[in-house]
């Protein structure tokens, strides 16, 4: 069981926040099955590396820390994205000095860097060093588009001023949309602190996707085809080879454990009758939020699974617990093993913030959505969602009350108009299955990363 002799390195920059980590190290692993020869050194920070790699690796990806950036004494004052800002001052030079740490350490130079394309200065040092740049991009074909854009839709905006309103849908804003509305752009592009470091970051991410040897998405062709045909029409190599949710089951969650019994519970429930609720791995809802839409569960006689932080919890309406604990209506827990969930029988609709992976779970699932998006690519994916794939519905007025939740519950879970969110969404989870298929999409173009990534010239 000798080691196979190691014949090239590969770093890999992880981006250490939210669900991006464990979605980078899905692809790192199907590479390093691919190319046992190849050594991955993977650069992420020690707190984060330290829950991703808890559980058996592959023994070509070696694990490397690098700071955080927050000192010893330092006192978080709540500011948004403190944590992410403080990592994006130090990530550059810590990241510089972590490869020349591990060639020393693996006695190899680094022959391709495989990054969190939010790591747009890592084109400097590929360049620098002279090998080819991977940059992945977590999320969907429809946000990585928009910040390739920015500063066309920034110019048109600019020209539109005036005559046309935030809500108001323009034709060609975006090549590769059809229609699309400014407000639903992430935040950063056009709206919102255009000058803060996340926003910089995505900026100059935008201008600089181009120069990347490929651009990897964890998405499929038949989703997006007309922004794919665009988009790779643009980069050297444009290549959709999700969802890593169909494509390796068993080690795409951040935890597939289900130590709080929700599966067990599901059984109990009656086909397509429950609500399964999760903003993923950062939002936060306001209190008045989670409140109403827990009164609207119980109004419409819900029966939900609810994944929600224990500190929320205090905001649900007084004696909830107590009673759908009582009742059995409702299970509330703070975590879930979301992909299996999602497959369950018993769920007839997802309640979701929209996060990529998540809508590509709800999509792999066969499941409509409700759609509460909060920031980044998450409005860009309701109207996604809503509007193109037609396989949900955004909550009216952008937040939850009482009534439009209710309104929304009874629509996909009850009425007519469900029949045909079902069926659009199972004709898009056939078009995703046909994509992992062996000679599927999908598996072509990771073929073409995996090439890439050996340096083979395409
Ligand atoms: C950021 O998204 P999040 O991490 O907040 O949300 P998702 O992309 O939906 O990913 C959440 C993952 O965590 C899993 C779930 C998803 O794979 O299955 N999960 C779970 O297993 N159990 C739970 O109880 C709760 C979650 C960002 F906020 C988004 O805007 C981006 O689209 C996304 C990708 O870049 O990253
Ligand atoms: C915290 C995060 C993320 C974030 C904003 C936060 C994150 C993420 C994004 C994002 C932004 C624009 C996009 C796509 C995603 O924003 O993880 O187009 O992916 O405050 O953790």
């Amino acid at each position: 069981n000798g080691k196979a002799t190691r014949e090239r390195h590969v770093a890999v920059f992880a981006f250490p926040f939210s669900s991006h980590p464990p979605l980078l190290l899905t692809l790192v692993r199907r590479l390093a099955t691919a190319l046992p020869n190849v050594v991955f050194s993977f650069f992420n920070t020690k707190k984060s590396n330290q829950t991703l790699f808890s559980e058996l690796s592959c023994d070509n990806i070696l694990p490397y820390d690098v700071w955080d950036g927050i000192p010893d004494d330092y006192v978080f004052v709540g500011k948004p994205q403190e944590d992410i800002n403080i990592f994006l001052g130090v990530a550059e030079e810590e990241l510089r000095r972590g490869v020349k740490l591990a060639e020393e350490d693996i006695g190899m130079k680094v022959s391709c860097l495989v990054v969190d394309a939010f790591f747009w200065f890592s084109a400097d040092m590929a360049d620098e060093m002279n090998i080819s740049w991977v940059s992945f991009w977590t999320a969907g074909a429809c946000s990585v588009s928009a910040h390739f854009y920015t500063d066309l839709i920034r110019e048109k905006s600019a020209q539109l001023k005036g005559s046309t309103g935030p809500d108001d849908e323009i034709s060609d804003l975006i090549p590769g949309f059809s229609v699309a509305r400014l407000c639903d752009l992430p935040g950063g592009v056009v709206f919102g602190n255009l000058e803060s470091p996340f926003s910089t970051m995505l900026h100059k991410m935008g201008r600089n996707l181009g120069r990347a040897t490929a651009v990897p998405i964890n998405s499929f062709q038949g989703l997006d085809p007309d922004i794919t045909k665009n988009l790779s029409s643009k980069f050297k190599l444009f290549l959709n080879i999700g969802p890593f949710n169909l494509l390796s089951k068993e080690k795409s969650q951040l935890k597939s454990s289900d130590e709080f019994s929700c599966i067990s519970w599901l059984e109990n429930q009656k086909p397509r009758s429950v609500a399964y609720i999760s903003f993923g791995t950062v939002c936060k809802l306001p209190p008045h939020e989670v409140l109403a839409l827990a009164e609207a569960l119980e109004h419409t006689k819900t029966p939900f699974l609810w994944s929600i932080n224990n500190d929320s919890k205090k905001h649900f309406p007084k004696g909830f617990l107590e009673k759908i604990s009582d009742n059995g209506m409702g299970k509330v827990v703070p975590w879930a093993p979301q992909v299996q969930v999602l497959e369950h029988f018993a769920i007839g609709v997802f309640v979701t913030h929209c996060g990529w992976n998540s809508v590509l779970e709800s999509i792999g699932a066969g499941v409509p959505m409700i759609c509460r998006p909060v920031f980044g690519d998450q409005q860009i994916n309701t109207w996604m969602v809503e509007r193109v794939w037609r396989i949900g519905v955004r909550i009216e007025g952008g937040s939850f009350t009482s009534h439009g939740t209710c309104c929304a519950l009874q629509q996909v879970l009850s009425n007519e108009s469900s029949k045909t969110l079902k069926e659009r969404i199972e004709t898009l989870k056939d078009v995703a299955q046909k994509a992992v298929e062996p000679n599927g999409s999908s598996n072509q173009n990771f073929k073409t990363l995996v090439d890439v990534v050996t340096g083979v010239s395409l």
